[in-house]
């Protein structure tokens, strides 16, 4: 098949789930054409397969606000002509659906082509922005125009019934990981540059936005640094990590917290890891702790949205509920405590994580297409 994916190229799960959807389809065979303003961040091996066409983004002194979705609806248009795409799979509805839509018609009516279009929910597009009065009723209206929804988790289905005149059947396909890719050998010498004298590791990675809750990650790892030898991982970067670093100084943990940034090698990151923590308000799926289990690394986390449908609380990790920072604290202490209960845990995350293994979760979206193709003709 010859597929066209629209998604955000930055850190985002979004991206990184279409990004690694893209690169898998073309692993089998497909060609795969990304089309997005930037090179995706997890787009770096080369593959005969794989495009990537950039929706240029004009600057006009009039616009204050370049027009991005028409920009994008036009390199849809081009791309559709030009590479002859049998379908197009949206990621994240705003505005890609409404762009997906626009290019759609234009095609019918200057080409008598008909395009397919899949539009995936992440979460933020249902949850937070797109339920927003600003862009409800486009956000409704593209979505109900797609010839296929899936949403990445029963949790953010529910929610989208919940909040948007939603008429069709949404297909819930959850999210996946390359467990192979994930699972790979610690670099010991990696992880004695961060924990010289075998301290635990923990580690968070986000895009440190409000809804992460950051500072509770903080907060936890001071409470666990009073009973056990442990440093912090901070990874990503966002509008709360100067916050996120003065709340460490305060607590004086500072020496034992590092914020490293933006990292691509997740993987080798994540493997040198005891214990990931994911204390958001909200998360559809949580993309970031499945990739921590599939390296081995039991998950903390809140038992927000769709994180029970990942994390097994007294297998996998524990949850419990938002901004309860004692209870993590005290959660992530009888994780840590001894190796055998560490272990056991790793051993339990790995496990869990093989049922989101990229090789099951990909044919779902391969045996959609093939339906969405076959109704269309
Ligand atoms: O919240 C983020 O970190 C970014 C956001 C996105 O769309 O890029 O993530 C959403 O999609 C991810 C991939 O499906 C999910 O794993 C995240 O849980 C979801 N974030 C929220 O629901 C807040």
């Amino acid at each position: 098949m010859r597929i066209g994916i629209v998604l955000y190229p930055t850190f985002g799960g979004s991206g990184v789930l279409a990004t690694e959807l893209g690169m898998a389809l073309a692993n089998k065979g497909h060609q795969v054409h990304f089309i997005t303003y930037r090179q995706p961040v997890r787009l770096s091996a080369f593959n005969a397969n794989i495009f990537y066409h950039e929706v240029r983004i004009t600057t006009y002194p009039l616009f204050e606000y370049p027009p991005y979705e028409s920009a994008l609806a036009s390199t849809i248009v081009d791309v559709v002509l030009n590479q002859k795409l049998d379908l197009l799979h949206v990621h994240y509805a705003i505005p890609h659906a409404l762009s997906a839509y626009i290019a759609r018609q234009i095609l019918r009516k200057n080409d008598g082509i008909r395009l397919p279009v899949i539009t995936t929910l992440h979460g933020t597009d249902i949850t937070l922005v797109g339920k927003d009065k600003t862009y409800e009723p486009v956000v409704t209206f593209s979505i109900n125009e797609s010839d296929a929804i899936t949403a990445v988790s029963d949790n953010l289905k529910e929610e989208t019934y919940k909040s948007f005149h939603v008429k069709k059947d949404i297909e819930v396909i959850t999210n996946f990981v390359d467990v192979a890719r994930f699972s790979k050998k610690p670099i010991d010498a990696f992880r004695k540059a961060v924990a010289p004298n075998g301290e635990r590791i923990l580690i968070h990675a986000s895009n440190f936005r409000k809804l992460k809750r950051v500072d509770d990650v903080v907060r936890i790892f001071a409470k666990v640094r009073q009973h056990l030898p442990a440093k912090l991982m901070m990874v990503g970067d966002g509008p709360e990590r100067h916050a996120a670093e003065e709340l460490s100084r305060e607590l004086n943990i500072c020496d034992d917290v590092r914020f490293v940034g933006k990292q691509e090698q997740m993987e080798d990151i994540m493997v040198i890891s005891d214990l990931f923590l994911l204390t958001s308000e909200y998360e559809s799926f949580g993309l970031s702790a499945l990739e921590a289990m599939a390296a081995r690394v039991p998950v903390l986390s809140s038992n927000a949205g769709g994180l029970p449908e990942i994390n097994v609380h007294g297998v996998t990790g524990y949850m419990a509920p938002v901004g309860h920072i004692d209870e993590m604290a005290d959660y992530a202490i009888s994780i840590l405590k001894d190796d055998e209960t560490l272990g056991r845990f790793k051993q339990a995350a790995f496990d869990h994580a093989c049922k989101f293994d990229i090789h099951q979760i990909v044919p779902r979206y391969e045996a959609l297409y093939e339906s969405v193709l076959a109704a269309v003709v």
